[in-house]
């Protein structure tokens, strides 16, 4: 997510710009392809055995594309960065960009249908920034979506400013830096927003942070990376994985995170990956996990051993402490079929209360060995995606790496590209001011990409061109979610590729495997200025 002047393993970006150029306060239209029941239950009260429910009308079987509720509430947050340091691992202090002094930031937590207001102090010696609520649809709030060079400038050191939206959806993310790679040295923090479930919990045990740590600054990892590129080497390996902030390092240093869970309670867990260029595979020792979301979408619950969390991507799992009671290992391995590298691995103590805690002698559960999101994650109301229009209006994003010439000094630097362009915004100019404007002449490495009519189907086919390192990347789209169509190796052919429209899985971050193709669909049913981009930002 790198979009001016630092080369990155993964800048591929583009811009997705809705047709409709202003945001109209217009009244909320009912989905005229719906096929099934939406009708909310709304004698049904929300409790450990009814997380199905919620309140006033609104259950897990409300579209919230369409419908949520209004509370009348302002959840207010204030965040502010600076330059400190931080040793999460024990390894070392170096200096890390903090947000309220700690790291990972606060977790924001308000309540579906609540309205956020969050101001952000940029306190650092020397860096820009802007903040990006991860996921979150910005549904007629583009201006709220913190991404510096496409929605906003960025706030220089000693600025200040106030993002505000509605929570029009439920379930957990993360927000951070849009700034260059400025997230990967701490400006990164949880998201919870409390609504219904799609599966019954007694507790929720809140965000499960995991990232990966450099004992490098970013910026350090981000010009070692550029160099690698140029000389067709991979990015440098991280040194160690984080759980929560925390973990013990190779020699034994540093702490792991505790958690406590009593027998016979089911508890929910938020998983979010918030690496810069690790995927991660997660399992907990003896225990299935029951996978509830996609990402901010609720799906049909369906068990598994172990889940892979590639980057940006969230789980909400539940987990049943029905095992016999003891210390368990919780598990957060760099996943190297994904070609991402670590030099070390994240452990977490889960101890049952009846026991004392202590370290586990469990073993790992078996893992999947394969780079994809999990086929089985139907969302909880299908919706299936028109198919008569695709082959039609498909969008091509071909992804390759390219010379850029975007360093000051005339350089050409090996950068990710789409479509032979690596976006570089300008900072003092957003894409969306444009938009205000009325000028359409948006310069060519705006890499703007328009969308199809307001409230219709867009089908975009990112491939990966031959020739390039086979990394698979995590493709994101703002304001929107998407529906995963297919996934596949090699060139796409629509003749010949096996797309599911009838019951497509639904997120907003998913992989183009290493040298295939991702094939996504999305409604334009929220005008602004959408970044669309790899979230590798090393
Ligand atoms: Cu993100």
């Amino acid at each position: 997510m790198k979009f001016n002047q630092i080369a990155g393993a993964c800048l591929a970006a583009c811009t997705a710009l809705t047709t409709a150029a202003v945001v109209p306060a217009e009244p909320i239209e009912k989905r005229a392809t719906s096929t099934t029941s939406r009708v909310a239950d709304a004698a049904c009260t929300n409790g450990p055995n009814t997380r199905a429910c919620w309140k006033n009308g609104y259950s897990i079987a409300t579209d919230f594309d369409q419908k949520f509720p209004t509370t009348g509430k302002t959840v207010t947050q204030s965040l502010e960065i600076t330059n400190g340091t931080c040793n999460p691992d024990g390894h070392g202090s170096r200096l890390c960009l903090l947000i309220n002094g700690q790291y990972p930031g606060p977790t924001i937590r308000a309540t579906w249908g609540d309205m956020l207001s969050i101001t952000v102090k940029n306190s650092m010696q020397d860096n820009g920034t802007s903040l990006h609520w991860h996921g979150v649809r910005q549904y007629h709030s583009p201006g709220s979506d913190g991404v510096n060079g496409i929605t906003e400038c960025p706030l220089a050191p000693g600025q200040t400013r106030t993002y505000t939206f509605q929570v029009t959806q439920f379930g957990s993310s993360w927000y951070h830096a849009h700034y260059s790679s400025q997230y990967g040295d701490g400006v990164i923090g949880p998201i919870v927003f409390d609504g219904p479930a799609s599966a019954n919990y007694d507790e929720d045990l809140g965000p499960y942070v995991l990232n990966e740590w450099y004992y490098q600054t970013s910026y350090q990892v981000n010009a070692i990376t550029s160099v690698n590129l140029g000389n067709g080497g991979p990015p440098p390996n991280a040194d160690n994985m984080l759980i929560n902030g925390t973990n013990k390092n190779a020699n034994g240093g540093g702490s792991y995170n505790q958690v406590k869970i009593t027998s016979g309670k089911k508890y929910r867990l938020r998983l979010i990956n918030m690496s810069v260029d690790n995927y991660i595979r997660v399992s907990l020792d003896g225990h299935a996990m029951q996978v509830m979301t996609t990402d901010f979408i609720p799906c049909k619950p369906f068990f598994v051993n172990s889940l892979l969390l590639g980057i940006g991507q969230r789980y909400d799992v539940v987990i049943n402490a029905n095992q016999t009671a003891g210390n368990y290992w919780f598990r957060a391995n760099v996943a190297t079929d994904c070609l991402s590298g670590n030099n070390f691995y994240g452990r977490a103590i889960w101890s049952y209360s009846s026991v004392t805690p202590g370290t586990p002698t469990t073993s790992a559960n078996t893992q999947d060995s394969v780079c994809l999101e999990p086929s089985q994650a139907a969302p909880y109301w299908v919706q299936p995606v028109p198919s008569g229009s695709f082959a039609s209006q498909i969008d091509a994003l071909d992804v390759g790496l390219t010379k850029a010439q975007v360093v000051p000094n005339g350089d050409a630097i090996i950068v990710w590209a789409i479509n032979t362009s690596s976006i570089n915004v300008a900072w003092d100019h957003p894409t969306l001011q444009y938009v205000m404007e009325g000028n359409t002449s948006y310069p060519t490495q705006f890499n703007v990409v328009p969308t199809v009519n307001e409230r219709a189907w867009n089908y975009v086919v990112v491939q990966m061109l031959p020739n390039n390192p086979p990394v698979p990347h995590p493709f994101h789209l703002h304001g929107h979610d998407f529906f995963l169509l297919g996934q596949g190796s090699g060139t796409f052919s629509a003749g010949s590729a096996s797309l599911n429209f009838a019951t497509p899985p639904r997120r907003d971050t998913a992989t183009v495997p290493g040298g295939g193709w991702l094939a996504i669909a999305f409604n334009s049913n929220n005008p602004g200025t959408w970044l669309m981009h790899c979230h590798i930002v090393s």
